[in-house]
């Protein structure tokens, strides 16, 4: 397909999932409201062609911006209730959110100063970009305060999460040994919607549900207050791809700050994290014998061995030197048993190791194709100079889109798409690969 052909249809599924011009749904079906990281993604996409509309969606976001400084996984949108859980199921305290807002009570990977420093980039009339970044630097700063103080209250450097929904990749592989080990008298009762409106194989199963419900009702029974939910909750993880997404928007807050000029010792706030998250990342994390990263559950106090597209995320970050660079990608990378298909994959990146038992080409975030992971890889590997393998992520993802159309996720065997059509980040993402 021609290439103009294939930018003109992203983007008019970004413009159909637009709601009111302001903010995009990930799909209007299945997914009706305002995700973080979807946004952040979202936004990078309309950088290429509507900066302006790009700045929105990050402002709309930020209107569910809790005054503890989290930015929320979901900004309910209050003309539809076709999606669960619910505020209901939420109930967030008020005093947290503005009185017209509605939102989730857990975050997703911080992509948005990343984002923010894109659209700053793509940005023509330079004065309209500084204004926005002058408008959203303080939020920024709000949320990344918020992680180091909130989520990291031990100031190692590596902020936790405390729900799979907040890890972005949410039924992968890293989660089941945690989950599995939650086994309380009864879970609250619920219906489901996703099931009705997809595959329910190709989502996770009603036992994930189940947890993922305990742990919502868990973080509401203790009032969402962060030092609690770190003494209590079962699901606590160091996760090697929110922290490297993290590291990624660090390094695009201390150019903003620059930017902004902004007082020294804000700019030395910043630097502090990067160089402490670096460390903490590397020494903690990294596992000698497996040469890559891996989560570390805190309630455990032990890595967590699953070996999953994740391990690739650092490269995003920038949070590795290069000689690890190097090995992850010549040890994992290009090695035909686990990511580079030979006989038994046609399109890269299968999100879960091809070697993990419990790798599943058909079920969400346990081995098929996402556009942001891919995504995340491909700038990853531009950043670390190896530009052969980019494009070659470049065109597999190309390919997917133009025969399958922009889906959700993709079978990595035949390119077959999954989960829901028209999805906003892979329409968004493929038009900044394409820009590239
Ligand atoms: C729960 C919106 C979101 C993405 C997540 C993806 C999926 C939600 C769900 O959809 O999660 O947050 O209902 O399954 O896993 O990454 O942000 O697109």
């Amino acid at each position: 397909m021609e290439r103009e052909i294939l930018k003109r249809r992203a983007i008019e599924i970004l413009n159909q999932n637009s709601i009111n011009e302001a903010w995009t749904a990930p799909n209007p079906d299945l997914y009706p409201h305002q995700w973080n990281w979807d946004s952040a993604f979202i936004s990078i996409g309309f950088a290429r062609f509507a900066p302006v509309r790009a700045q929105k969606e990050i402002l709309s976001l930020l209107r569910g911006q809790w005054k503890d400084g989290m930015v929320p996984h979901i900004v309910f949108n209050p003309n539809s209730t076709g999606y669960f859980p619910n505020p209901e199921i939420w109930k967030v305290p008020r005093h947290q959110i503005p009185s017209n807002v509605h939102t989730s009570g857990i975050t997703q990977p911080p992509l948005l100063s990343y984002a923010c420093w894109h659209i700053y980039n793509c940005t023509n009339d330079k004065k309209n970009a500084l204004s926005f970044l002058s408008e959203v630097y303080k939020p920024l700063l709000a949320y990344h305060r918020f992680l180091y103080n909130k989520r990291d209250p031990e100031g190692e450097g590596l902020v936790f999460i405390t729900h799979p929904w907040e890890s972005g990749l949410d039924n992968s592989p890293r989660w089941i040994e945690i989950l599995e080990r939650i086994k309380p008298d009864h879970f609250p009762s619920y219906k489901r919607i996703d099931k009705t409106i997809v595959s329910a194989a190709q989502r996770p199963d009603d036992k994930e549900y189940n947890r993922y419900i305990f742990l919502i009702d868990l973080l509401r029974r203790n009032g969402y207050l962060w030092d609690k939910i770190f003494q209590k909750s079962p699901f606590l993880v160091q996760d090697v791809l929110f922290n490297s997404i993290l590291q990624a928007s660090n390094l695009s807050l201390q150019k903003i700050a620059k930017k902004m000029k902004r007082p020294n010792d804000e700019k030395e706030e910043i630097n502090r994290w990067i160089s402490k998250t670096f460390n903490a990342f590397n020494d903690k994390l990294w596992n000698e014998k497996k040469t890559y990263h891996q989560d570390y559950n805190i309630r455990d106090k032990k890595q967590i061995k699953q070996n999953t597209i994740a391990i690739f995320s650092p490269l995003f970050g920038r949070i590795l030197d290069k000689k690890r660079a190097q090995q992850i990608i010549e040890n994992h990378l290009l090695s035909p048993n686990e990511y580079w298909p030979k006989t038994h994959l046609k399109y890269m990146l299968t999100t879960t190791s091809r070697d993990n038992e419990y790798w599943n080409p058909e079920l969400y975030w346990r081995g098929p194709i996402w556009m942001n992971t891919n995504w995340l890889l491909f700038r990853g590997l531009m950043e670390y100079g190896y530009e052969d393998l980019s494009s070659k992520i470049l065109h597999h993802s190309i390919e997917l889109v133009e025969n399958a159309g922009f889906y959700e996720y993709f079978d990595p065997r035949n390119g077959s798409g999954c989960g829901i059509n028209n999805f906003s980040w892979s329409a968004a993402l493929v038009l900044d690969m394409l820009a590239n």
